[in-house]
């Protein structure tokens, strides 16, 4: 395995994606039993789905809502080595998450943008009022900000909608010394695109994964396996490089 020769100086940027949180119990999309098998992207999420037929957008949302709370879904040992990097790494370290769970906060992950949204919170498609939310949401309920019914949406990105925070995400990619992406299949963009901009710089990219995924070429070092083996031994590595 290449040697870690990474400046602790300089910030790490971790990418993740449905694969870390499939052995704390969720689905991910593209695995042959994965989310998408059984539902289309245009029918639940995208815009005009949820203009066509709200109450199937919903229901989409409210049954895998429910899945987090009726399942005791915990953070498992590949987001707890997260924040353990957290703490010791001395450039510091941005976790980007393509998930809406909130297995990297409950886990305790400080630094941590939630590029394509969260579960648990809904917005109002009249007013863009923000509220958490935890039970289930449908065409019944009204907006605390602007009193209007009907209009609130889980506040999720859905395909044809705008990343959150795009740009302190490009700011922090182009300023990073590392840039470790982790259990996702690299087809969505513009995540998919993150190593692209790194290869830009001087950082080395890194891939932990179950398997390579479709940009497994562009990255320096890449280990295979569980999420919860290779992730705690790729940061021990790491903080072991600082000694
Ligand atoms: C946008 C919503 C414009 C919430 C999601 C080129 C450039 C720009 C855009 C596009 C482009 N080409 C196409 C597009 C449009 C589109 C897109 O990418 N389409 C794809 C299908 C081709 N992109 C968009 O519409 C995006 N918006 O582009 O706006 C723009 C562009 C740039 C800058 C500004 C504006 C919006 C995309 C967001 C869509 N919303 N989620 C929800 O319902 O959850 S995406 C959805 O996919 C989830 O967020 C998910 O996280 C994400 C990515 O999937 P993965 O996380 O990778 O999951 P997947 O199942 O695919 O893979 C899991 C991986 O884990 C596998 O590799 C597996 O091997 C591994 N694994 C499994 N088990 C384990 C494991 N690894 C480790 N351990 C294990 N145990």
């Amino acid at each position: 395995m290449a040697p870690l020769s990474i400046s602790p100086d300089h910030p790490v940027v971790v990418l993740t994606g449905a694969g870390i949180s499939k052995e704390s119990g969720l689905s991910t999309f593209r695995d042959k039993d994965g989310i998408w098998s059984s539902v289309r992207i245009e029918d639940v999420a995208t815009p005009e789905a949820f203009q066509r037929n709200p109450d199937a957008v919903h229901d989409f949302y409210n049954k895998r809502r429910r899945l987090l709370t009726e399942q005791h879904v915990e953070p498992n040992a590949a987001h707890y080595a997260l924040v353990k990097l957290e703490l010791a790494w001395p450039g510091g370290i941005l976790v980007v998450t393509q998930n809406v769970d909130s297995l990297h906060e409950q886990a305790g992950s400080q630094n941590l943008i939630h590029m394509h949204g969260r579960h648990r919170e809904a917005r109002c498609n009249a007013c863009d009022h923000v509220v958490a939310w935890k039970g289930d949401m449908s065409t019944e309920d009204v907006c605390e900000g602007c009193g209007e019914r009907g209009g609130l949406r889980p506040n999720v990105v859905w395909f044809g909608e705008t990343p959150m925070d795009m740009d302190l995400i490009e700011e922090a990619l182009l300023g990073c010394g590392l840039f470790v992406s982790i259990g996702t299949s690299g087809n969505v963009y513009p995540a998919a695109g993150f190593v692209e901009l790194v290869r830009k710089t001087h950082a080395r990219a890194v891939e932990l994964n179950l398997e390579p995924s479709q940009g497994a070429a562009r990255f320096d070092i890449t280990r295979y396996g569980p999420a919860t083996e290779v992730v705690p031994a790729f940061v021990d590595d790491l903080i072991a490089s600082l000694e």
